[in-house]
Order: C-alpha cells, then structure tokens, then sequence
C-alpha cells in the first residue's frame, strides 16, 4: 500500500497526469495519477488515506517549491492537473459523505475583471488540500458570494484581483458580506494587493500565493 501511494505521491508532484502523458520526460512510459488512484481504490485503500497520505502532501510539496521559486507556473499547473486526474474517483466519493472536507471554501475573481490564471491556481490548491471548492468564476458581483454564502453557511470566502482598478472593488465586496455574514473570513490575494490593503478593507488574511492561502485555511480548522 505505501509504494503504491509514494508513486501516486510522486506522480502528482511531478505533474504526471496519467500513463499517456509526455510530461515530465523522466517518467514517460510510467502511470500516472489517474492510474495509481484507481487502482489505490480498486486494492481498497481507504479514500481518506490516498488524500490524506499521498494527494495533500504531494501539493504541499508543490505549493512550497513554488514559494521558493523552485518551480514555476507551468509545473504547478501540470501538478494541479494530475492532482485533478486522482480527484476525478475521489470526489464522488466526497459528494457521498465518505470523505470528510476541511469546510467550504468559495472562491472568485472580483467584479470587473476577467483574469482567472492565478485563481485558478489557488482554487485548484485549496481543493487539493481537502477543501470543498465552489468557484464562482469571473467578474463575481457582491450578490452572487453573497447567494453562495447563503447556501453554504461558514464557508470561507476567497477573492482574487489582477487590475489596480479592480482590487477597489474588493472593498464593497467585503462590506456587503458583512452586512449578512458579519463572521465570515475572507481572504484576498493578486498582484497589486498586499497585507495593508486587506487591512484597510476588512478582509482577514492576504496572501501573494496558494501555499499561504492553504496554510491559512488550515490553520483556520487547527
Ligand atoms: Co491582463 N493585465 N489585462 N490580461 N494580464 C495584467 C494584470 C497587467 C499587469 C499587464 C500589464 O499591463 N503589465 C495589467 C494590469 C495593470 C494594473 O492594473 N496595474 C493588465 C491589464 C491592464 C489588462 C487589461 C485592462 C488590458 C486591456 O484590455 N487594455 C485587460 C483587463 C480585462 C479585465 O480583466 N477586465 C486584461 C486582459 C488580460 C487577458 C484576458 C488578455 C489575460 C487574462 C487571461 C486569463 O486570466 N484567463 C491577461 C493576462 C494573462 C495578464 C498577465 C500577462 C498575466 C496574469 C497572470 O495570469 N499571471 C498580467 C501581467 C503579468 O502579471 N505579467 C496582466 C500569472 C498568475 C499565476 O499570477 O494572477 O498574480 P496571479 O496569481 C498569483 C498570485 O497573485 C496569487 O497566487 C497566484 C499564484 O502565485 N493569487 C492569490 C492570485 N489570486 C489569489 C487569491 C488568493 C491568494 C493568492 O486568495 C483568495
């Protein structure tokens, strides 16, 4: 069992999505993520564990490497998708309760821009370490966090902004959350923001990266 989740483990680090994969070069004719999660679940190792033992640290891996400039955008990528490829039999049995999720994370890029590359990322990072993600896309009004909180009461909400005429609107953002959901933690991340700005808007937390934004979370949940 444990070889078999090193190799999963590994495969996700390396961004190996599945046996038919070009990438990376050195595991050309190997399974992939897709492969060594299916037949983890076919040996019957439990779901919790292929999460908890090879997919969570594998990302973190990722998302410290990426911290440190180590790798870059492209390998994350690679990496979140293969994660992707195992999450393909994991979720449904997340969906079914057999898996316990950190909590409910609800993500979007704010009102007025339609950059998605870096909340894609972090949204894919947050899912792969154990959280329910509802990303709600692009160009996300006040209303439509609002609607999802509503739905999915004490979830956290995420918001990522690219343009400096855009981060202002994180600030009605917050405050129209906090009219309804005065509890509600919320974190903020994107380029032209920074530690100072989410203080002077009430957000909770900033972060420049998905890896902070992971420990956040999960600092969050102890
Ligand atoms: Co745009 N764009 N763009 N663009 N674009 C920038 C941001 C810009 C800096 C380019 C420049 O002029 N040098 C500039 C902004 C200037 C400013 O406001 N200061 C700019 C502009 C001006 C524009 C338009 C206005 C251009 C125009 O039409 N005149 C327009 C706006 C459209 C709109 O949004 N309404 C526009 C459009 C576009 C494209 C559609 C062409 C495309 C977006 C495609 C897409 O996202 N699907 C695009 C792109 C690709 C860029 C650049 C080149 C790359 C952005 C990116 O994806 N970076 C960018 C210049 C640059 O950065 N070199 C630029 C990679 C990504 C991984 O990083 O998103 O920062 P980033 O995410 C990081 C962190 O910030 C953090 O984690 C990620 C990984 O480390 N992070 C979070 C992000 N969100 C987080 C949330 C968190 C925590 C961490 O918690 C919730």
């Amino acid at each position: 069992m444990k070889e078999l989740l090193l190799k999963l483990k590994e495969a996700v680090e390396l961004g190996k999505v599945d046996f038919n994969s070009p990438f990376p070069p050195q595991l050309k004719g190997q399974n992939g993520a897709s492969e060594y999660a299916k037949t983890a679940l076919d040996e019957n190792i439990p779901p919790q564990d292929i999460l908890n033992e090879a997919l969570i640290p594998a990302m973190d891996v990722v998302g410290k490497k990426f911290s440190a400039n180590k790798i870059f955008v492209p390998q994350m990528l690679m990496s979140a998708k293969a994660m992707g490829a195992a999450m393909m039999y994991l979720k449904p049995l997340f969906q079914s309760g057999e898996i316990k999720s950190k909590g409910t994370f609800i993500m979007g890029t704010v009102k007025g821009d339609l950059h998605d590359i870096g909340k894609n990322l972090v949204s894919m990072m947050i899912e792969g370490s154990g959280w329910t993600m509802i990303d709600l896309g692009v160009d996300v009004p006040s209303e439509k966090y609002i609607e999802a909180l509503r739905e999915n009461d004490g979830a956290v909400v995420g918001m990522s902004a690219l343009l400096t005429t855009t981060m202002v609107n994180m600030q009605g953002i917050v405050n129209d959350i906090r009219r309804e959901f005065n509890d509600t933690k919320i974190l903020i991340g994107g380029a032209p923001v920074n530690s100072e700005f989410a203080d002077k808007i009430g957000a909770d937390f900033y972060s420049p990266d998905p890896q902070g934004a992971v420990e956040y979370l999960n600092e969050l949940v102890g």
